[in-house]
């Protein structure tokens, strides 16, 4: 069924392995996809969006790190029916630093909250920049428009604002499987790298991570590192926003809940009840990592059979650790101490007829896993941190029979959607234990009870719907964004620029030159745009009219020979001359508005006061309450209606409440400025409320610009405040030219 109203050509995955192997065949080699979760999620995405199998121009693209395999002697194989593989290949010193480096060895412990195992290295960093940006050639040959770009996991951060730069009106999604952890934590990273990591990712159109949790750390960070606004659950960049969003994986649920009655599968199962004596089974298996809590789990089950001597004899754990990483020293340690202690309890307990702990250091078959999940009574999952943990799941999804208990770590994201299964805190020995007693003891009645509810859950949630989610993320996106267009008729409105004798150019400041940030202090103008207004105002009147003040105009313009008019037109400053004040107003009004102020600002945290020499400003964008919109129009609503000396206008703004005289405006001093002289070209272009009272005033044939949606006195929009860079670009590009 077609849930979704995407329109997109092709999907270009990018992940860091490929999940392909090249094998010998009678007709020569061939590429085979493996049967993971991520392959059948992108097949059956690829589906949805009304692709057709086999059909060539619209076969997905997989670019991922290349092995010796796919070296180019078997280039000729790198393409099946359905995929055709891109295998980026580097210097191998790089890769280390990348890969066992930078993603392995600090990001890999950080975000699990291991920072003791956590290496910072700058030539790591270096390498990771490297890599990413191989990544990044090898993909930017491919995209063509119409493309959906899907980059997963942390060892590609960097690579969705490479994508961006290369191609900007790209559709780019990412995914993050591992736990985003909380500032606090990220803040361990040197501020260059969390910069260049957290604006990696905001590259992308949507970015996907597994739990709750983990978007509101993401978006934490978002705000403690680069100070942009968030709304809700979109980040609120200059020119689009970033969609962040939980999208929990999960597996084929089908798959598993049918292969458990294969004839295989049923053989092996009854293989191993009967090596095992029809013993009780426990059972794990998980990849060799510290943070899998692989040996806290050993010694909830030593306290276990420690205390409770009945049980001796009559059970089984089957510990299987999948190889993984065993280059690093750490993994070596890992694996040594595991060894260790399965060694000292089987040495403890066990008898000649009896083997405690059934361990193996080798991976399983998809059978010898399916029968392994069946057969047990017990699934014993307890890493120390885990993004989301689909062992948990297979190990529900198989028990078509609903019998089994599964115990799970509160510290895997799976628990949060697992609520029925014994949740348990790895560390907790003693819980550890009292679980696996509890679950042995558990009547069936109750393992039924709390399998159908996850079960269920799992059914509904599964890796398609997975997929499917993060497919429609983006039509929202495109709903929202595609309300902002613009209508100016470039080329005719450069060759009026070009062929005016005596030009007057309008710019508002924030929104408009500099994008709007969280703090306003640190707006400025990009350095594209700082060029561009230097040729400009060498052959035109170029007038920055801002409701800021003298000083920031002054400080931020400075050696630039442009004009500037600061607090909305109360005083005006001609390249070289000293500020004149065009506001007369009396200033008796201040105090009370003050004063209302303040009630707000120790009403919300985060508010402040800006006092200037003739307006006042209660800024919000960093106040926490829920309807602060709606509180900051009552203020207004209060200021309007409060009695004064004179005539006050009440300006609310981009997060922000102003007063200020009546009597001057930026239509009033845009009227004096173009009065004076007679200009045959005026552009004027703003993004505020305040910026209307200049579109008003100019006579109709003036270009009047609004930026950003919303209705306007404008006459033509710019749908970004982008837009206004290549703008000013092209309109500086055609003065140097000529
Ligand atoms: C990362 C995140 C997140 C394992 N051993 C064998 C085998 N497996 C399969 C399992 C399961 C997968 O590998 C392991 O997935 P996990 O989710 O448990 O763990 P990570 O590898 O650490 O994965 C994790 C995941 O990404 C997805 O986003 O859930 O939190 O750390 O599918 O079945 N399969 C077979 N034999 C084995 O020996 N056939």
């Amino acid at each position: 069924m077609k849930t979704s109203k995407s329109s997109y050509k092709r999907l270009l995955i990018v992940s860091y392995r490929l999940p392909f192997t090249i094998q010998q065949t009678d007709n020569g080699p061939e590429l085979k996809q493996n049967s993971g979760g991520l392959v059948s999620a992108v097949l059956s995405m690829a589906e949805q969006m009304g692709q057709n199998q086999g059909d060539q121009s619209t076969k997905i693209h997989w670019v991922g790190h290349g092995d010796a395999s796919m070296q180019q002697e078997n280039a000729p194989a790198l393409e099946n029916e359905t995929f055709v593989a891109h295998p980026v290949f580097m210097d191998e010193a790089v890769h280390k630093g990348f890969y066992e480096g930078f993603s392995n060895d600090l990001i890999w412990p950080l975000f699990h909250y291991f920072p003791s195992y956590a290496s910072f290295r700058e030539t790591d960093f270096d390498s990771y920049q490297q890599a990413n940006t191989r990544f990044l050639e090898e993909l930017n040959a491919l995209i063509e428009p119409g493309d959906l770009i899907w980059i997963h996991d942390f060892q590609l951060m960097l690579l969705p604002e490479m994508v961006r730069q290369a191609v900007p009106d790209a559709t780019i999604g990412y995914f993050f499987h591992i736990p985003f952890p909380n500032y606090e934590i990220v803040k361990l990273l040197p501020r260059t790298w969390r910069q260049a990591l957290i604006k990696g990712l905001l590259g992308a159109d949507v970015a996907g991570f597994h739990t709750n949790d983990y978007v509101q750390h993401f978006l934490q960070s978002v705000s403690e590192v680069l100070a942009l606004p968030i709304i809700e659950q979109r980040i609120v960049l200059p020119d689009r926003s970033v969609v962040v969003k939980d999208f929990p994986i999960s597996v084929d649920f089908n798959k598993f809940n049918t292969s458990g009655q294969d004839t295989t599968v049923a053989n092996t199962r009854q293989h191993y009840q009967n090596l095992l004596r029809q013993n009780k089974i426990i059972f794990s298996v998980d990849r060799l990592d510290y943070t899998k809590g692989i040996t806290y789990r050993l010694l909830g089950y030593e306290r276990f059979l420690d205390q409770n001597p009945d049980w001796h004899d009559k059970v089984t754990f089957v510990i299987t650790v999948v190889p993984s990483r065993d280059t690093i020293p750490q993994y070596q340690e890992i694996k040594r101490e595991i060894e260790e202690t399965v060694g000292r309890i089987n040495g403890l307990f066990g008898t000649i007829g009896w083997r405690p702990i059934v361990y193996s250091y080798n991976s399983l078959s998809f059978p010898e896993l399916m029968a392994l999940y069946t057969a047990c009574d017990i699934a014993l999952i307890t890493p120390l941190r885990d993004g989301m943990n689909l062992v948990c799941k297979e190990f529900v999804a198989s028990r078509y029979d609903n019998k089994g208990v599964l115990i799970l770590s509160e510290l895997a994201g799976a628990a949060q959607e697992l609520p029925e299964a014994l949740i348990i805190n790895p560390t907790d020995k003693q819980e550890v234990a009292d679980a696996i007693k509890q679950g042995l003891l558990m009547p069936a009645a109750e393992q039924e009870a709390r399998l159908i509810k996850m079960r269920n859950h799992l059914q509904n949630h599964n890796v398609f719907r997975w997929s499917s989610d993060f497919l429609t993320a983006f039509d929202n996106l495109k709903t929202t964004q595609s309300t902002l267009e613009t209508d100016l008729p470039i080329q005719p409105f450069i060759n009026a620029f070009s062929d005016a004798q005596k030009r007057l150019l309008l710019f508002d400041f924030d929104g408009t030159l500099a994008p709007l940030i969280n703090d306003p202090a640190q707006a400025k103008p990009s350095e594209e745009i700082r060029k561009s207004l230097h040729t400009l105002a060498e052959n035109s009147d170029l007038v920055v009219i801002s409701g800021r003040n003298r000083a920031f105009l002054e400080k931020t313009f400075a050696g630039s020979p442009v004009h500037l008019v600061a607090e909305h037109g109360a005083f005006l400053k001609k390249p070289d001359q000293p500020w004149e004040r065009l506001d007369l107003s009396a200033d008796d009004w201040v105090d009370t508005v003050r004063s209302t102020m303040e009630e707000f600002v120790s009403r919300f945290p985060g508010s402040f006061i800006e006092e200037k020499e003739t307006a006042i400003a209660w800024h919000y964008r960093m106040a926490e309450a829920d309807d602060i919109e709606a509180q900051a129009n009552d203020l207004a609503g209060q200021l309007r209606r409060a009695d004064s000396s004179i005539p006050l206008t009440v300006i609310q703004g981009s997060k922000v409440v102003e007063v200020k005289p009546a009597l001057h405006s930026k239509g009033t001093v845009a009227l004096s400025i173009f009065e004076q002289t007679p200009y045959d070209f005026i552009v004027s272009i703003g993004d505020d409320t305040t910026d209307e009272d200049m579109f008003r005033q100019l006579p109709n044939w003036a270009y009047t610009v609004k930026v950003g949606p919303g209705t306007s006195f404008a006459r033509y929009h710019l749908a970004r405040q982008r837009d206004v860079e290549t703008l000013l670009q092209r309109m500086s590009d055609v003065l140097v030219e000529a």
